[in-house]
């Protein structure tokens, strides 16, 4: 009778202690989970960090793409890892704290967005004086820091924001639009579609070079020519980088604006 109550004392500790050891072990496959997540996000970090450099250096090189924009992909085999670059230039974009009234109302009505104009106009400008009778509430009456911001007006939904995003920039100052790298919409919002036609039709995939893009002009009339040299440029703005990174299903992903002097204007990182 001693001896069964032994074994069964004995027996119940042995339970106990692999209970004990089973929650250890499995408290330490957790941690060394969250560990290599941990250490496998960090990679993807700084991998996507190290993509910014690189993406600016390919571009500076020419030794990419088209010379106008280009998008390359690295894979590693190791960890299963990637490297996605984009860049874009700036100036192919219609900047929406310095275009005029007319070329966002030709954008914004190019889009189907055009009864949401005055809320954005509102938005922006200083004054309190409303276009439509509630198109002046909760106004920033100053420029946007970054294009998001639209998503703050209430007229403004996740769609529409996802029609107008590729043509709008806040980056871009009072600069000229690059035709070389200007979609047909931002070409048609800002010298109307004619000369948009004009300029798509003669343009060589590698975009227009001094001498050619004199020509053009030199085809147009005086009126036309002065819409050109007050609104078009040949060369780039600002660069857009977006380099995304992947280690083991871990990422990361940086968007940022780089001006002409190498400074960073804008920074996103998800
Ligand atoms: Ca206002």
């Amino acid at each position: 009778m001693r001896k069964a109550t032994v074994l069964i004392f004995a027996l119940g500790l042995l339970t106990l202690l692999s209970l004990i050891c089973l929650e250890m072990g499995l408290k330490r496959m957790v941690e060394v989970k969250k560990a290599r997540l941990f250490l496998n996000k960090t990679r993807a970090s700084l991998l996507a960090l190290s993509g910014i450099n690189c993406a600016k250096n390919l571009f500076l090189s020419g030794n990419v793409g088209d010379g106008l924009q280009f998008e390359v992909v690295y894979n590693f085999p190791y960890r299963e890892g990637s490297l996605k670059l984009f860049v874009e230039d700036e100036s192919s974009r219609i900047d929406l704290n310095f275009a005029s009234d007319e070329v966002l109302e030709n954008l914004f009505n190019s889009v189907g967005l055009g009864e949401k104009l005055d809320y954005v106009l509102d938005y922006i400008d200083q004054d309190s004086s409303r276009r439509r009778f509630d198109s002046e509430q909760n106004a920033k009456n100053g420029s946007l820091d970054f294009t998001e911001e639209l998503l703050l007006i209430n007229e403004i939904s996740a769609s529409d924001y996802s029609r107008i995003k590729d043509f709008i920039t806040v980056f871009n100052g009072d600069e000229m639009i690059n035709v070389n790298t200007a979609k047909e919409e931002v070409l048609e919002a800002v010298v109307g579609s004619l000369l948009a036609a004009k300029i798509l039709s003669a343009k060589e995939s590698a975009g227009y070079n001094n001498s050619e893009w004199q020509n053009l002009l030199d085809g147009l009339s005086a009126a036309q020519q002065k819409v050109l040299r007050e609104n078009c440029k040949i060369d780039y703005g600002h660069l857009r980088i977006n380099s995304r990174a992947e280690i083991a299903k871990a990422d990361k992903n940086i968007l940022c604006v780089i001006d002409q002097n190498q400074k960073v204007r804008y920074w996103h990182e998800e």
